[in-house]
């Protein structure tokens, strides 16, 4: 059994869940928004399930929901940096957006700093957001100690994800945005939810041994995708996204939340670059030539990632999304019951 909400009405119910359990409309609106857009968009990992981890972490006192950010004046030049206040890095984004565009417009390059947020959500709307502004766009950020280094057989790194899109004219943008674990660790959950075994070669068990068990690798860890090369980039991620900007680690944010059930809190780091102010004086258009390699790699017969959700996108918005019996009724309990009905 299913039923059909539109994406519109399914925003406005998310939000109104946020709202009942306590949060201001700068916190409920944006988190709204991008929970919503990833069940449109076809990524259950980051949809609708992650409404309950929401008010969890609300009830845990581990996160704001009523903070408002502020642009913190130290942030300079190149540099936008926004401090989140404790609250979620999606308000703190919407703030930082525009400041970002204006000096990455001006100087060919801009990074936007968010510090201090709790952030769970899927990186391809701020990458969007970006490449709406003509920018090209690289986020990142760390997570929580969940996955093993290549070699290793301990939780170490987080799951960090990375995107990145480029601006195509007219058109949907290019944009992939991925786990720098085999899979991301809403994808685990979502396996166990359904009492499904995992593919092999996503984890090992407490004891390092390889599992396909979801329970099993949940108390164990992640594997990286790749092996040594997702190992490094999630490692880079750890350094650029955390140390370098001041913020917490995947380690440190382990250590200070004690749990993987709570939403994470770090910093998140956004750069944006203009592909004219790059490739001024240089022969050629960059977003013509960005065509002409795009289309080569469709021409055979491969697909961009990022196409299989926008087809999902235009679908719903076109038929609405189809929610589970189970799904309507977790909304339901949870506008009731607000973060005290949180499992
Ligand atoms: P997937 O492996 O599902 O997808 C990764 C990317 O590859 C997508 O852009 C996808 O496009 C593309 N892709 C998949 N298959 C193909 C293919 N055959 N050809 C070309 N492209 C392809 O992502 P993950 O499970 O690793 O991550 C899911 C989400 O989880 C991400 O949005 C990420 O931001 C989020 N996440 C967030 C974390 C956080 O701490 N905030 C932590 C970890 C993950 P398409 O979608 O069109 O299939
Ligand atoms: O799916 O790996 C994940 C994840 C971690 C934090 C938010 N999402």
């Amino acid at each position: 059994m299913s039923q059909i909400i539109s994406v519109e009405a399914l925003r406005q119910r998310v939000e109104q869940v946020f709202l009942r359990a306590g949060m201001n409309a700068v916190q409920a609106s944006p988190l709204a928004r991008v929970i919503v857009a990833a069940e449109r968009d076809g990524c259950k990992s980051h949809g609708l399930y992650r409404v309950e981890g929401v008010l969890r972490t609300l009830q845990a006192g581990k996160v704001s929901g009523t903070a408002v950010p502020v642009v913190d004046p130290a942030g300079n030049g190149a540099l936008v940096r926004v401090n989140a206040r404790g609250g979620f890095s999606n308000a703190a984004f919407d703030l930082g957006l525009p400041l970002l565009a204006e000096r990455a417009r001006d100087l060919g390059l801009a990074a936007l700093v968010i510090n201090d947020c709790t952030h769970f959500a899927a990186l391809w709307p701020e990458v969007e957001a970006v490449t709406g502004h003509g920018l090209a766009a690289l986020v990142m950020c760390p997570s929580y100690a969940t996955v093993a280094p290549a070699g290793g057989s301990r939780p170490l790194l987080g799951t960090n994800p990375l995107a990145f899109g480029w601006p195509r004219p007219g058109r949907d943008p290019y944009v992939f945005d991925f786990a720098t674990s085999v899979a991301a660790r809403g994808e685990i959950e979502l396996h166990r939810r359904a009492g499904k075994p995992l593919p092999e070669g996503w984890a090992m068990d407490a004891a390092g041994r390889p599992t396909t068990d979801p329970d099993a690798a949940l108390s164990g860890a992640m594997m990286p995708f790749g092996g040594h090369k997702g190992s490094a980039i999630g490692t880079m991620i750890e350094l650029l996204a955390g140390v370098m900007i001041g913020d917490l680690t995947s380690p440190e944010v382990l250590d200070f939340l004690g749990t993987t059930t709570l939403a994470p809190c770090h910093g998140e780091l956004v750069l944006a670059l203009s592909p004219e102010r790059f490739a001024a004086g240089r022969a050629g258009d960059p977003f013509a030539r960005a065509e002409a390699l795009l289309e080569a790699i469709e021409g055979q017969g491969a697909r961009l990632p990022s196409q299989r959700r926008f087809a999902a996108r235009a679908k719903a918005e076109a038929d609405g999304i189809a929610l589970s019996d189970a799904e309507v009724a977790q909304l339901d309990r949870l506008l009731a019951s607000g973060p005290d009905g949180a499992r």
